[in-house]
């Protein structure tokens, strides 16, 4: 696994200064129903409908995307979350119940550049609550150059390096040949 900068990308992660900013939440608001600390954020759907957690950075390059999470109960519906890079591509994947705290662990795809996360739930009937807490976006350590490639140095022996070693081998030869008499 590549070393991480152990810097985290977003803003109030875990929700902890106990209001929304710099998160957009719709659907939904902050609870003390939390994984850690006072505060979590969640969505509550009634009926259906759709709602979302969601905070935009600087495009830089993430490591990883980690976050904790519960809920989601057993009606038909879409409870997903997502990475928005800044060439307009995303990523998404598929979140499952879960009644109890549950840990999402997703490497990113270095060579881009990360501008926003998201957690987006909608259903289309019943009763939905989602609860997020202690999101971490790992800076890349090393972020790889953007628009370009990594220059990997490939030693050629040119003619004169040639030479200056034979010479250098010969003298060596000599040295030798000389203290030795
Ligand atoms: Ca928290």
């Amino acid at each position: 696994m590549p070393a991480s900068a152990h810097i985290n990308l977003l803003q109030n992660p875990g929700f902890e200064t106990g209001e929304e900013d710099p998160w957009e939440i719709v659907g939904g608001g902050l609870t003390h129903t939390s994984h850690t600390g006072d505060y979590a954020a969640y969505v509550e759907l009634i009926g259906g409908g759709e709602g979302w957690v969601w905070q935009g950075i600087d495009p830089q390059c993430a490591e990883y995307l980690e976050f904790w999470y519960h809920g989601g109960y057993d009606v038909p519906g879409d409870w997903e979350y997502g990475v928005y890079y800044s060439d307009g591509t995303e990523y998404w994947e598929d979140l499952s119940y879960m009644y109890d705290w549950a840990s999402v662990h997703e490497d990113l795809d270095t060579t881009k550049l990360v501008e926003a996360v998201e957690v987006w739930i909608t259903t289309t009937t019943g009763y939905v609550f989602f609860g997020v807490d202690d999101f971490d976006l790992e800076a890349c350590a090393a972020p790889p150059p953007v628009g370009g490639e990594v220059m990997t140095p490939t030693p050629i022996p040119s003619p004169v390096m040639l030479i200056a070693v034979m010479a250098a081998a010969s003298a060596v030869a000599l040295g030798y040949r000389f203290t030795r008499r």
